[in-house]
């Protein structure tokens, strides 16, 4: 459990599902300099910013490469953090080959699965939220793939101008930037975050539970002062979550 002390009028964020470049990085830079603007706004009261995953359709690090592109939203990013502001990043599905590079760079920490934090006396289990709970059999086969270590180091040995290409070629054929397939509210009881974190409250008491990967910002009552809140995208929805020291709740950026 990590604890946070949120000061006075400071506020945690939450943002999730930019996936920048994608379909091209021409057309995602329009969502790129709005997210970095909204980054612009938050910092005078932000006490943390966390980084639900999917923030790139695609990335991977090479041992002395990482994919061009996606510079303001990192120089952003550095100076946030390089100003004091504690930042965390949850890999997403999309960009889930992230090695060192945020914590050598940028000194964000990286984490993979997810987390609990204990801020003002909620506690909040963040992640990104993909391959949790009960079904989605296909997409955990194709994550052991993924992350399978001999996979990782044949694709390392592509050249990049290949194995990027094929990469975003596969990402962007997937549906949800595409706009070719429309994301839909399962109900409460088929949501299985929902059922996730439903399990998770049997054995421990959350406040918030925080998770991307949907693209459908939500909130969620769990019953016993429990909340599930699914910060949407950065692709059609632009919204965002804050904690204000008491409460957490979804929010639409201008
Ligand atoms: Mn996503």
């Amino acid at each position: 459990m990590i604890q946070i002390e949120l000061d006075n009028n400071k506020k945690l964020y939450f943002a999730s599902d930019n996936h920048l470049g994608a379909p091209t990085s021409a057309q995602s830079r329009p969502r790129e300099l709005k997210f970095v603007h909204w980054l612009d706004t938050i910092k005078t009261d932000a006490g943390a910013l966390f980084l639900l995953g999917d923030l790139f359709d695609f990335w991977f690090e090479y041992r002395t490469v990482v994919p061009k592109g996606f510079v303001r939203v990192l120089g952003k990013l550095a100076e946030l953090r390089d100003s004091g502001l504690p930042i965390f990043f949850f890999v997403g599905n999309h960009d889930l080959w992230m090695s060192d590079y945020f914590e050598q760079e940028l000194d964000i920490p990286v984490y993979h699965r997810p987390q609990a934090f204990l801020c003002n006396g909620k506690r909040f289990l963040i992640g990104h939220g993909d391959g949790l709970g009960p079904g989605d059999k296909g997409y955990k086969r194709m994550k052991k793939i993924f992350t399978n270590p001999l996979c990782k180091w044949l694709f390392r040995w592509l050249h990049p101008d290949i194995g990027v290409r094929l990469a975003q070629y596969l990402s962007v054929k997937n549906k949800l930037i595409s706009g070719a397939e429309d994301v839909h509210f399962l109900g409460e009881d088929n949501e299985w975050l929902v059922q996730y974190c439903r399990r998770k409250l049997q054995t421990q008491h959350y406040d918030y539970f925080l998770f991307g990967h949907r693209h459908l910002p939500m909130t969620i009552d769990l019953g016993g002062e429990a909340t599930y809140i699914n910060t949407g995208d950065w692709i059609h929805y632009y919204t965002y979550a804050v904690f204000d020291g008491e409460v957490c709740q979804l929010v639409v950026s201008d």
